[in-house]
């Protein structure tokens, strides 16, 4: 509950005996000024990417703190602007206002990208544009109003695919030469599968794909989590290069469409590290991170994007769950 609705039931109870008027914090059903939309945002730490340093834009001096509050001002409330978290491991952390309420047989939120697939999803292979990212679910169980708390996965369509990697880490170096010019080798990668080599700077985006609020001394940017199996196939010639980045089934950002039911969540599909489901009563923050580490061509990187989010009970959209 919202510190000043407290404040002003508190007042109304003065000098009132009613049972059901309580000022204790334990209250978490959602209230009538309660937003459905992004409230906060904690956390923005992008991978590399394409898009870095553009959405949102870097200025000179910019800080981590003020790249933070861009992004505040792109995703909290209704009027979003887009985000890009880069390549692998990239990501950001929200929250809400409120509990988002775990109901039972329903999804419950949703995170908006820019995923889309030509006219229907039978003539997906004329094209698709999907750059999944693995969503994670948190409750304030310490009540600190804080994401300090345990993380869940939410346990999307690939979770159990043989290809997926659990605890998969990337590290990507600081490039050394840093200018306009288009280059195969740009940002050298090395993984904890022993696989390393080079992202490229491609012709259509010139600027900085590294973090350029990140301290010059630091040579390097760690990302971890599980890592999806690429999802872009190249189509067409070689001379005629078609990229499609095909959804996955239910379960991730930026995958599905933000009209497709399939682009909406379950609180009840978080797991713990054990793949254990955990049955949380709801959520209050989410993390976003890209989980797919390819390189689409001419495309670039598969990187997330975040548009937003929103509690589909409180916005009154109804989808069942699978
Ligand atoms: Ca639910
Ligand atoms: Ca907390
Ligand atoms: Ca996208």
């Amino acid at each position: 509950m919202k510190k000043k609705y407290l404040n002003l039931l508190s007042m109304a109870c003065v000098g009132i005996v009613l049972a059901s008027c309580s000022s204790s914090d334990d209250n978490t059903e959602p209230q009538p000024k309660d937003s459905p939309y992004i409230n906060k945002v904690y956390e923005f730490k992008p991978a590399y990417g394409q898009f870095v340093n553009e959405l949102p834009a870097y200025h000179d001096g910019d800080t981590e703190q003020a790249m933070l509050a861009k992004v505040n001002k792109a995703l909290v409330g209704p009027n979003t602007e887009m985000i890009s978290l880069g390549g692998f491991g990239g990501y950001v952390v929200f929250g809400f206002d409120h509990m988002i309420e775990n109901k039972e047989g329903l999804r419950d939120f949703k995170v908006l990208g820019n995923a889309f697939y030509s006219a229907t999803k039978a003539s997906i292979s004329k094209g698709a544009s999907s750059e999944p990212g693995i969503i994670m679910v948190s409750y304030d169980e310490n009540k600190n109003g804080k994401p300090d708390d345990k993380w869940y996965e939410i346990a999307g369509s690939e979770y159990n695919n043989k290809e997926s990697i659990r605890n998969y880490e990337i590290t990507y170096y600081r490039p050394e030469v840093e200018d306009k010019e288009v280059r195969e080798e740009y940002i050298r990668w090395t993984d904890s599968e022993g696989n390393e080599g080079w992202i490229p700077k491609n012709t259509y985006h010139r600027q900085s794909y590294f973090p350029n609020w990140i301290a010059k001394d630091q040579k390097s940017i760690t990302f971890k989590g599980t890592l999806l199996p690429a999802n872009a196939e190249k189509k067409g010639t070689d001379e005629n290069e078609n990229w499609v980045s095909y959804p996955y089934e239910y379960g991730y950002a930026d995958n599905m469409p933000n009209s497709s039911d399939e682009s909406a969540i379950d609180i009840n599909w978080a797991v713990d590290e054990n793949g254990k489901s955990v049955n949380l009563p709801g959520i209050h923050f989410v993390k976003v991170y890209t989980a797919v580490h390819q390189q689409a061509g001419w495309l670039g990187e598969i990187s997330t994007e975040v548009l937003g989010a929103y509690d589909l009970h409180l916005k009154g959209e109804v989808v069942k769950t699978r």
